[in-house]
C-alpha cells in the first residue's frame, strides 16, 4: 500500500492539478500543488511537473511518470490479486458476517463507541469475538467501498476503458476519476494512520496476535511477526527508489510482462470515443520542445513552402510530399480526445491527410510492421536526440490516423506541431509526434535509438504501447 501511495503521488506530480468538469483549463482546478499557470509566457505541461523528494515520490525524480506507472500498475496487480483471495476467503467462510453490518443498530452503536473513544475511556476490546460498530463501519468502508472505488476510478482513467464503456464524456470522465481516486487515497491514509494508532492504543499484544496469528492470547509471537513486517516495509521503502533508478530498464520490461496482458485484453477491438464541436476544449495544454534547427526555422519563416515530408523505408515507392501536395490530398476531420500520460486530456478537431492515403501512394512492403515518425524537434534532456516514435502499421489504416495540418479549423500552430503532426487515437499523447520531418516504414524498431520504440520509451521508460 505504501509503495502504491508513493508511486501514485508521483503520477499526480506529473500534472499536479485536479478538476471536476472533465476539462483541464488552468484556473478551473479545485486542487493544485503548483501556482497558477503564468500567462506571460509559454507554460508547457512539462514545465508544470513537480519534483518530489526521493523518499516520498517513487522514484522521486521530476517527470518520472514512466517508472512510476510501472511501479503503480505492477503493485496494483498484486494488490487486486490479494483482494480477490481475501474476498474468496471472506465469503467461503462466515467471516463476512464480521464486516458486513446486518442491522441498522450499527449506527447508534458506532455513535456510542465514538463517544466512548472520544472520552478516552476506551470500551473493553471485543474484536476477537465481534467488532464494535465503529470498527465494522470502518472495515466495511475500506473493504467494500474504498478498495473497489480505487480500482474502478483507476480503470476509468484509461482511454481504452473510457472508449469501451462510453465514459469519456459525462460524469464518469477521466478528471472525475482522478479526483475520486485522490479522495480514496486520502481515505486510505486516514484509515491506515487511525487503524494503526488504535491497534497500538488498545491492547497491542493481543491485537497483534489476532491480526497476524489468528489466536487470542498474550504471547509475543504476534509482536515478533509484526516487527518483521515493519522491518520489511521499512526496507522496501528505503530500497524502492534506489533500486528503481538503478535498474529502470528491468522495471520497464518486468512490469510490462506482469501487466500488459490486461491492457491487451482491454484494447481488443476498442472503439475510439466520438465528440462534437461543442465538446472542444477551450484550453489545450502544450507539451514538448519547439524545434531549434535552422532548417526548421527557415521552413517556418517561409510558411512551409519548401517543406517536404520524406516518406521511405520498406515501401515500393518512396515519396517526398510538399506541404501543398499534402493539402490537396483527401482530407479528413475528426474531433477526438487527446490523452496525455500525465493525466490531462484535450478535445480538439484535427484536420489532415489520412495516413492510409499516404500508404496508398508509397505502398508499404509486406515486411513493414511499424511506421516510425521523426520530428524536427529534440526530446527533453541535456544531450537528447530527435523526438521519434514507432506505431503499429495496422493502426495506420484506422480512419482516425491522420497527418494533421489543422487544429480546430486553423493551420496548426508552431506550439502544437506545425507543419504536420500525427494523430493516432489508439495511443496516448506522447506517441502523437509533432513537427514531422520524415516517416519510415520498418520491420522492427529495435535498431532505432535504445530500441524501445520511441524517444520517451527509450529515455523515460514509457511502455511502447501504453494506451491504458
Ligand atoms: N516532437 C515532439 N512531439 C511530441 C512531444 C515532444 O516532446 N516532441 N510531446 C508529446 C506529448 S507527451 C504530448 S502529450 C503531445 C502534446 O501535444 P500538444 O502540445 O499539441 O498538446 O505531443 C507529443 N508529441
Ligand atoms: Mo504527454
Amino acid at each position: 500500500m505504501l509503495l502504491m501511495i508513493r508511486s501514485g503521488l508521483q503520477i499526480l506530480a506529473d500534472h499536479p492539478r485536479l478538476y471536476l468538469d472533465g476539462g483541464c483549463t488552468p484556473g478551473r482546478e479545485w486542487f493544485r500543488l503548483h501556482g497558477p499557470v503564468p500567462s506571460d509566457r509559454v507554460w508547457t505541461a512539462k514545465d508544470d511537473t513537480l519534483a518530489l523528494p526521493k523518499w516520498l515520490g517513487l522514484p522521486g525524480l521530476r517527470h518520472s511518470i514512466g517508472l512510476a506507472r510501472w511501479r503503480h500498475f505492477s503493485l496494483d496487480t498484486l494488490w487486486v490479486l490479494n483482494g480477490i483471495v481475501f474476498y474468496i476467503l471472506l465469503f467461503s467462510t462466515d467471516q463476512w458476517m464480521r464486516l458486513i453490518p446486518q442491522s441498522w443498530d450499527i449506527i447508534p452503536n458506532a455513535v456510542s463507541t465514538a463517544i466512548q473513544y472520544a472520552s478516552l475511556n476506551f470500551p473493553p476490546p471485543s474484536g476477537w469475538l465481534q467488532y464494535n460498530g465503529l470498527q465494522m463501519i470502518a472495515y466495511f468502508t475500506t473493504v467494500f467501498v474504498a478498495a473497489p472505488l480505487a480500482i474502478v476510478t483507476g480503470l476509468l482513467m484509461s482511454p481504452a476503458v473510457a472508449a469501451r464503456f462510453k465514459t469519456a464524456k459525462g460524469f464518469l470522465n477521466r478528471q472525475m476519476a482522478r479526483t475520486v481516486h485522490f479522495l480514496v487515497l486520502a481515505y486510505f491514509i486516514v484509515f491506515i494512520l487511525g487503524h494503526v494508532a488504535m491497534v497500538f492504543t488498545t491492547s497491542l499484544i493481543e491485537n497483534l496476535n489476532h491480526i497476524t496469528r489468528g489466536v487470542n492470547d498474550d504471547s509475543f509471537g504476534g509482536l515478533v511477526l509484526f516487527l518483521v513486517g515493519v522491518a520489511l516495509v521499512v526496507a522496501a521503502w528505503l530500497l524502492a527508489t534506489p533500486l528503481t533508478l538503478k535498474f529502470p530498464r528491468l522495471v520497464q520490461h518486468g512490469a510490462r510482462l506482469v501487466t500488459r496482458w490486461f491492457g491487451d485484453f482491454l484494447e481488443k477491438e476498442r472503439p475510439v470515443a466520438k465528440f462534437q464541436e461543442k465538446d472542444i476544449s477551450p484550453y489545450f495544454w502544450p507539451h514538448g520542445k519547439e524545434p531549434v534547427s535552422e532548417e526548421y526555422r527557415a521552413h517556418l519563416a517561409q510558411q512551409f513552402q519548401n517543406y517536404k515530408l520524406k516518406v521511405g523505408g520498406l515501401v515500393e515507392n518512396p515519396v517526398e510530399f510538399s506541404y501543398a501536395e499534402l493539402q490537396s490530398m483527401a482530407k479528413s476531420e475528426k474531433i477526438t480526445q487527446h490523452y496525455c500520460i500525465q493525466g490531462w486530456p484535450g478535445i480538439a478537431k484535427w484536420g489532415g491527410v489520412p495516413v492510409s492515403e499516404i500508404m496508398k501512394i508509397v505502398r508499404p512492403r509486406p515486411e513493414a510492421h511499424y511506421v516510425v515518425f521523426y520530428s524536427f524537434g529534440h526530446g527533453f534532456g541535456e544531450h537528447a536526440g530527435l523526438y521519434y516514435d514507432a506505431h503499429k502499421i495496422e493502426h495506420m489504416y484506422h480512419d482516425n490516423s491522420i497527418l494533421a495540418y489543422e487544429m480546430n479549423g486553423k493551420p496548426l500552430s508552431e506550439l502544437h506541431g506545425a507543419p504536420l503532426r500525427l494523430r493516432n487515437e489508439l495511443e496516448l499523447g506522447f506517441k502523437q509526434v509533432k513537427w514531422l520531418q520524415a516517416i519510415e516504414f520498418v520491420k522492427n524498431f529495435k535498431q532505432l535509438g535504445s530500441g524501445e520504440g520511441g524517444f520517451n520509451e527509450d529515455n523515460e521508460y514509457f511502455g511502447y504501447r501504453a494506451p491504458i
